[in-house]
């Protein structure tokens, strides 16, 4: 791993051959299995960390706990500067991470960067957030009284994120968490849990150097095995997940069934309609910036194109061609355009949705295939396909996680492509090109997009910290990061204040003792 800096990036990241999994600081953790971390990039090996064992995960909780009385007292505004100073660290360790998170995961250095960026973006929000936790205050039917509503902290929130985005993604919700008042634990996905020991690092550097307790920012290690001990667990009120829609199914329903709350960020499969009006240019970035950025494994990631069939050649043609440019290669080095996709169960699934499709009667018109030989070495290195498609095909329902691309025709009104688009089980991203005003209104109307981000002229993936991220049906219904998705993670409070010396009952009702 001597290339591209990676060695004095884990160094600077405070990395080594074998990694305390579960938190950092004082505690001495029983010895778990062990996690090994190799690189998508190279097949080579980052790194070791140790999984949390049901002993490991009691102290944690135990920690977590009670640093909350500490941490829920302090003014949110100085929960605000820790999350500042937070982000600043983050500013300094930019490259270093944002290399790791290259090396680990396998998205271009660019997009790691980028991913490093979201974080320092959320953290600016957070510290502006922490003061206007805002509730309302409501006028009371009573003479005599005050009525108003407060937030308070719910506690310990448990983090599940997935190596899609190994780092950014537990930002949004720990950065909020956070200045809401809350302690967290985070089991990052065990395919990238070198970013989650290099992200605990950077923050215990931050609550040790301003002398808070241990036990406000937590790291566990494992499997599903690990998650489970937060999903049962009565101890975490709220536990947000992102992967899977069949994750998110069993994670929501162990959730439910103790009453607790579940924040789901699951599987996606979005679309961008293609109207006789798009900008063919436009399209063609958006779209295959879609389809091909992080390698197709975005949750926002472009799976469908549905394209007019006035039009339909003119953008399939050029969208070949822009493919026909990819370079596929090493994602740190700057001149590739796209990675290798996380593993080789990874590369199986590509493989048999590019069977399937085939099987289901659709037409290749960018083969896809495995690449060998010199800088392929790990396997993991796939090119980016094109079928066209039916939207009823299995496949084309399913969502992958890789880089393949569907291309439906549709003809007549937009309605007819929005029938399409809304017509599969998942409802993260979508997005319209058109220059046409009444198709993209349609387009956001009630008649239009079901999903939770609608985009007009702009692609499916690459949202903004800002807005509320999440989406409808089997996406799961959360929303993390921008917008008001910090009331998720508190309790809301209705006080009722009655300073007269009367104690006149709510409803008119009459008592008379
Ligand atoms: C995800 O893939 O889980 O919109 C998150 C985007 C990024 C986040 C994606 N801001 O593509």
């Amino acid at each position: 791993a001597a290339s591209f800096g990676i060695e004095s990036a884990l160094k600077e990241l405070g990395l080594k051959d074998i990694n305390e999994g579960t938190s950092t600081g004082s505690n001495n953790f029983s010895n778990g299995d062990i996690i090994e971390s190799y690189s998508p990039v190279d097949g080579k090996l980052i790194g070791k960390v140790k999984a949390t064992t049901k002993e490991d995960y009691n102290i944690v909780m135990q920690t977590a706990t009670s640093a909350f009385k500490t941490w829920r007292t302090m003014p949110a505004p100085q929960r605000g500067e820790i999350v500042r100073q937070f982000g600043e660290k983050l500013r300094e360790k930019k490259e270093a991470l944002g290399k790791l998170v290259s090396y680990e995961m396998g998205k271009s250095y660019q997009e790691g960067l980028g991913e490093v960026q979201e974080m320092i973006d959320i953290c600016d929000f957070a510290v502006g957030l922490s003061r206007q936790l805002h509730g309302l205050t409501m006028h009371s039917e009573r003479p005599g009284h005050r009525m108003y509503e407060q937030y308070h902290p719910l506690g310990v929130v448990g983090i599940i994120s997935a190596f899609n985005f190994p780092v950014a993604v537990w930002a949004w919700n720990t950065a909020l968490a956070w200045i809401c008042g809350d302690v967290c634990v985070w089991k990052p996905s065990e395919k990238t849990p070198m970013c989650g020991v290099a992200c605990q690092n950077i923050a215990a550097e931050v609550f040790a150097a301003n002398n808070l307790p241990e036990g406000i920012c937590n790291l566990i290690n494992g499997d599903y095995k690990v998650g489970e001990m937060m999903t049962k667990d009565t101890r975490i009120p709220l536990v947000s997940a992102t992967g899977s829609t069949r994750m998110g199914k069993i994670v929501a329903k162990e959730v439910a069934g103790r009453l607790g709350k579940s924040l789901l960020e699951l599987g996606g499969n979005n679309a961008i309609i293609v109207t006789p009006d798009a900008d063919i240019k436009m399209t063609v970035i958006g779209a295959v910036f879609g389809a091909v950025g992080t390698a197709g494994q975005r949750c926002t990631s472009t799976r469908r194109l549905i394209i007019h069939d006035s039009i339909y050649d003119k953008v399939k043609d050029a969208v070949i061609s822009a493919y026909n440019q990819l370079r596929i290669g090493n994602p740190l080095d700057e001149n590739n355009h796209v990675g290798p996709i996380i593993d080789k169960d990874a590369v199986k699934m590509y493989q048999d949705a590019l069977d399937k499709v085939v099987k289901e009667g659709g037409n290749i018109v960018v083969e896809g295939g495995v690449l060998e030989g010199e800088g392929y070495e790990s396997g993991c290195y796939v090119k980016p396909a094109i079928a066209e498609a039916k939207n009823s095909f299995e496949i084309v329902q399913h969502e992958t996680f890789a880089p393949i691309l569907y291309l439906l025709k549709y003809s007549g009104g937009v309605e007819n492509a929005l029938e399409m688009q809304n017509g599969v089980a998942q409802g993260l991203s979508s997005a319209i090109m058109t220059n046409n005003l009444r198709e993209a209104e349609h387009f956001l109307s009630v008649q239009g997009s079901d999903c939770g981000i609608a985009n007009v002229n702009i692609g499916t993936s690459g949202a903004e910290i800002g807005g509320a991220f999440g989406g409808e049906k089997e996406t799961g219904g959360g929303r993390e990061s921008g917008s008001d998705a910090w009331k998720v993670y508190m309790r809301r409070q209705t006080n009722t204040i009655n300073y007269t010396t009367e104690l006149p009952l709510a409803q008119g009702i009459k008592f008379n003792l």
